[in-house]
């Protein structure tokens, strides 16, 4: 088995041959892919590309058959109870639009409450806004202390009986804060309400058992865990998908169409109208398959490594500040933080210049920098193959953007 930390793992990663000096730390943004991902697609193209679910023919049989295989390991990654409960989307952008539009729009009316965190990323927060807007919903935020998590009585505040849904990230994109999902799942549906989890930041790096959980819907996109772009991840329990109208209509989808009227094909093929991703469900079972074979628990070990180490450094030197927890507990590999005087896109330019890809900006999360009184952080975050040496290249990179702009040490 591959050794996480060494420099083995990247040669599975042709990007890291070609850019060999770069120290990419924007895997929450999106993750590199490593040759057996981008072979499963390749190989997919030259021998079994057809349209699924449509022809008679070997191609298209063989289409299907990927297509179908890639649904059925991503059940077993998630440990859903059935295939059927896995819907393809582009994204956990479009999972998430098409349970506000299909679900929202069936089941949460005037006076319903939607409670999310400030914490969200606009993703989880738009398709909301228009959902409570068009319904006379109520939408409602739970705050958080002084380490960016959720307070118990804010939870307790906030979810009442007239909540509908809970929609909530497992591990926020900026502040790497794992939420208390359980609790919040366990509390909101004491209080008849479902919850919707953003697994978008948590699935790749930390194992995910929606059964566990007890989530009604978890959503995730493949372009963050090694997968391709285009293709993400809707789990919902079967009962309640099969409640929801369709989102879009069209090919495949259906059962018989009529002049004037439809019924609709079985989930969850009922939520995947048109020409399916196939080559994107491939690269993703790949990807999933290469995760599986070092083992999450080991993945999330290494990046807890990795966190522990860089917050030692980071937090040494006086003119940082970090947003979110200064410990490990309940936390992922995502490091957000500020440099007096500096702005973090000037952070992250500068680091640029010495071969070091961080993200800076408001990453899709608005409310939270108004929130936190900022107007951007510098966001540094890890996956499988970095190393203690990306995090000295990156703790020696942010010592020297002070200088660079003449402020000293
Ligand atoms: N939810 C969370 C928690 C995210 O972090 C992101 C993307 C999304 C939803 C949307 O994912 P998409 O695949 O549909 O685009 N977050 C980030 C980020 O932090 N930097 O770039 C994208």
């Amino acid at each position: 088995m591959l050794k996480l930390g060494s420099q083995e793992i990247k040669k599975d990663f042709p990007i890291f041959k070609q850019e060999d000096s770069i120290v990419y730390l924007d895997n929450s943004a999106t993750t590199q892919k490593p040759n057996q991902v981008i072979e499963a697609m390749n190989n997919y193209n030259r021998s079994s590309n057809g349209n699924p679910h449509r022809g008679a023919h070997k191609l298209s049989i063989r289409a299907t058959q990927e297509y179908d295989l890639a649904r059925d390991v991503v059940r077993d990654f998630i440990n859903a109870k059935e295939s059927e409960e896995i819907i393809f989307t582009r994204n956990t952008t479009e999972s998430i639009n098409l349970i506000a539009y299909s679900y929202g729009k069936a089941f949460i009316g005037k006076d319903d409450e939607i409670v999310l965190a400030i914490s969200e990323h606009h993703s989880n927060i738009l398709p909301w806004q228009r959902l409570a807007k068009e319904k006379g919903a109520v939408l409602k935020y739970m705050y958080l202390d002084d380490e960016g998590r959720i307070p118990q009585e804010e939870i307790e505040k906030k979810i009442t009986k007239n909540t509908k849904i809970v929609s909530l990230a497992h591990m926020s994109n900026v502040l790497g804060t794992i939420n208390p999902i359980e609790d919040i799942i366990d509390y909101a549906h004491k209080m008849g309400s479902i919850v919707l989890v953003d697994g978008a930041q948590s699935t790749p790096h930390i194992g995910t058992d929606v059964q566990d959980l007890d989530a009604d819907f978890f959503v995730f996109s493949g372009h963050k865990m090694l997968g391709p772009m285009n293709i993400g991840v809707l789990y919902g329990k079967r009962k309640i998908l099969e409640e929801m109208p369709p989102f879009l209509l069209g090919g495949d989808m259906i059962e018989y169409v009529y002049e004037q009227e439809a019924t609709f094909a079985p989930i969850p093929f009922k939520f995947e109208a048109g020409t399916q991703n196939v080559e994107g469900a491939v690269g993703l079972r790949a990807a999933i398959e290469y995760l599986q074979e070092i083992g999450l628990d080991n993945i999330e070990k290494h990046e807890r490594m990795l966190t522990e180490y860089t917050l030692e450094k980071i937090l040494d030197i006086p003119y940082i500040k970090i947003q979110g927890p200064k410990n490990l507990e309940k936390r992922g590999g995502i490091i957000s933080f500020t440099i007096d005087d500096i702005h973090p896109h000037d952070v992250a330019s500068i680091l640029d210049a010495y071969g070091i890809a961080i993200r800076a900006g408001h990453h899709c999360a608005q409310p939270l920098m108004r929130y936190l009184d900022v107007p951007a952080t510098s966001r540094a975050s890890f996956y499988l193959y970095n190393t203690k040496e990306d995090v000295d290249r990156f703790i020696d990179g942010i010592k020297k953007v002070r200088k660079w702009l003449g402020y000293g040490a």
